[in-house]
């Protein structure tokens, strides 16, 4: 039986690895290209992106503060920013604003009138699963309002507590069928339900359809709609198989490849823990790992 601790690493390091092994093949060629240049640390690790930053954004500003702030969270979010990150281009510029001292309760609804429906609320959402794994009612309320500053979208939210409950589910062995019972009693949106279905019946036929099939019916996109079932479906069918044959199959699907990576990562690293990890040599591993031990001593103690 694989420990919690393991569990924890594994969930904050699986995001970080699904996010950097997913970069190179996000985008377009321009996007390619740059990241080719930029993608490597001097010592030759792999950069992550904007995905790993905002999760360690959250966990920095939760165990500073005791508890989810979101003033000081949009201001942590706002001070990482950092174009070489990749940012959706909405977040991208809702964290300028806040940079330049708009308050998120105002920057939130620049871009988009009703929030963003991007997928940037769920990419950030497993750390808030090592807060608060053993209260699915405070998991919601807290992966809400961590989505909010930025992602007020009632997708883009149902998309971050999607991901959020399934690795809370994940860190305590639930099995695929008891992951799919929460996540379908808590879905809200029609958005999500319908490819959650899709998937769901997947799963208990033990139906294993190809790339091509999974990407036509879940999708592939920078959407919540678009991605969050897909990674939850990929994670949940290759979860008692290697973390890079899970990989290979994102990279396969194309699109969105960091973010699917990082979701699905997650997931299978809250499952797996970091011993079922491969070697990967990552930007600021060390950081990541201890800031998922942090949480562990913080949440346990
Ligand atoms: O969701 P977000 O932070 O993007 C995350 C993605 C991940 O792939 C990261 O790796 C990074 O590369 O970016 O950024 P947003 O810009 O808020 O949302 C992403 C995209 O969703 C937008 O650029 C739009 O294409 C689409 N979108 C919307 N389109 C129309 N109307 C989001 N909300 C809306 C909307 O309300
Ligand atoms: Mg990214
Ligand atoms: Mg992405």
């Amino acid at each position: 039986m694989i420990n919690l601790k393991d569990k924890y690493t594994g969930c904050l390091l699986g995001l970080a690895y699904g996010d950097a092994m997913g970069a190179p093949y996000e985008g377009g060629m321009i996007e390619r290209l740059v990241w080719r240049f930029i993608g490597k640390t001097a010592d030759g690790c792999r950069r992550w992106t904007d995905d790993t930053q905002m999760s360690l954004d959250i966990a920095e500003s939760m165990l500073a503060k005791g508890a989810l702030f979101q003033d000081d969270l949009a201001q942590r979010f706002a001070e990482s920013y950092d174009w070489k990150r990749v940012y959706g281009p909405g977040a991208a510029k809702i964290l300028k604003l806040i940079r330049r001292g708009c308050s998120w309760r105002d920057a939130m609804h620049s871009v988009y009138r009703d929030g963003s429906f991007g997928n940037g609320a769920a990419m950030r959402a497993p750390v808030l699963a090592l807060f608060f794994y053993d209260s699915l009612d405070k998991l919601v309320v807290n992966t809400r309002a961590a989505s909010e500053i930025t992602h007020s979208h009632p997708v883009g939210i149902d998309g971050a507590v999607l991901i959020a409950l399934a690795t809370s589910q994940l860190l305590i062995n639930r099995s695929k069928e008891e992951v799919c019972e929460v996540v379908v009693a808590h879905c809200q949106t029609e958005e999500m339900r319908k490819p959650l279905q899709v998937a769901v019946n997947w799963l208990q036929q033990n139906n294993r359809p190809v790339v091509s099939v999974v990407v036509a019916q879940l999708g592939n996109g920078i959407t919540a709609q678009k991605s969050c079932v897909t990674a939850l479906y990929i994670a949940l069918r290759f979860i008692d198989s290697g973390f890079l044959d899970m990989m290979n199959f994102i990279i396969d699907a194309g699109g969105d490849v960091d973010t699917i990576g990082a979701m699905a990562g997650s997931l299978w690293g809250a499952f797996n823990g970091s011993s079922g990890l491969p070697e990967f040599k990552i930007e600021d591993g060390a950081r990541i790992e201890e800031t998922a031990l942090r949480i562990y001593s913080a949440v346990r103690c």
